[in-house]
């Protein structure tokens, strides 16, 4: 399905416009053989076609680089991308016209860091990895995080684009704040990796919903719901509206539903029809998970058509078109 149509069919719980279009699609082969110790060779995954953020990764794996710098490297390259509107810098800002900023990463030991609501720093993600190694806690929010930040050596940044002011001042004309079809909020990236040594991290980054409420924070922060990693099973991250995957803690459960024996590609399918189930008349709004186990097996699932995401192995490089709930 074309991605024009698939907007149409989704909505999202603000307004918005326009982002940046996708990275263009490619493939290609790669050379690395080398397997880890569990007999598999590293894989880089992450929401959408983001494949610049797996190139990224994969150049890191294939030295031997750990999964944890793999996927903090290469969500990086998105919050850098000053044409990606739902990422870092560049981000749509919230309906008072301030871009917010939320992040989290997750180890192969359980370590998580996070920031939510960040502004004027322009990547979350090394803020979020700080607050992991640095401090005693996990999550910093708004202010305090910004100032964490900057005391760790992180530059001011003004992310509002002339781009994303200009589109913020045009919403501004109806401040419309409801459910309508408006898919292109959607483009955070979430993504997982495992290692030359086998073990698995993930990472996630989004500025969240376009001209959503000030102090609004959904899932991709949230340990559980937008991102989580358990060594021993794999791991799970989450695109598309938040607080549906908030209220199911769907990257949790996915991994949850790994260790009782699914497979990642069931487990994202199971995560999507427990939203489903919780919305059972209203499903115009779009979830995409995807997953990945100990065993190097990928999977991804959705509601709605037109949700994809990159793997980047051995066998290459590649943009997967997700199968949905919905089909059509
Ligand atoms: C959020 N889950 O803030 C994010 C939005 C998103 O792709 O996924 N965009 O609810």
């Amino acid at each position: 399905m074309k991605r024009r149509k698939f907007l149409r069919k989704s909505s999202t719980v603000a307004a918005g416009i326009m982002s940046a279009p996708l990275l263009a699609s490619y493939t290609e082969k790669t050379t690395s053989k080398e397997t880890n110790s569990i007999g598999i060779t590293p894989i880089a995954i992450c929401t959408w076609d983001f494949g610049n953020a797996t190139a990224k990764a994969w150049e890191v794996l294939k030295v031997g680089g750990s999964s944890l710098d793999a996927v903090h490297q290469g969500v990086m390259v998105e919050e850098n991308d000053l044409n990606n509107s739902t990422v870092g810098n560049g981000g749509r800002p919230d309906r008072d016209g301030n871009v917010t900023l939320d992040a989290c990463i997750m180890d192969k030991d359980g370590n998580c860091g996070a920031v939510l609501a960040m502004q004027n720093i322009a990547n979350p993600i090394s803020v979020a990895r700080k607050v992991m190694e640095e401090t005693p806690h996990v999550m910093l929010a708004g202010k305090g995080a910004e100032q964490f930040a900057y005391e760790q050596g992180f530059e001011k940044t003004d992310l509002l684009t002339e781009e994303s002011k200009e589109a913020w001042l045009k919403w501004k004309e109806t401040s419309q704040y409801k459910p309508i079809i408006n898919i292109e909020n959607h483009d955070t990236i979430g993504m997982l990796a495992i290692d030359k040594k086998g073990d698995i991290s993930g990472a996630c980054t989004t500025s969240g919903m376009a001209y959503k409420m000030a102090g609004r924070v959904g899932d991709s922060p949230i340990i559980g719901a937008g991102l989580f990693v358990d060594n021993e099973i794999g791991g799970a991250t989450a695109t598309g509206v938040g607080e549906e995957v908030v209220r199911t803690v769907g990257s949790f459960l996915i991994v949850e539903l790994m260790r009782q024996g699914k497979s990642p590609q069931e487990a994202c399918e199971e995560g999507v029809k427990r939203i489903i189930a919780k919305n059972k008349d209203k499903q115009d709004f779009q979830i995409g998970f995807i997953a990945i186990n100990k065993k190097g097996e990928t999977g991804g699932y959705c509601i709605h058509p037109g949700f994809t995401y990159r793997t980047y192995t051995k066998d290459g490089h590649i943009n997967n078109p997700s199968d949905s709930y919905l089909k059509s």
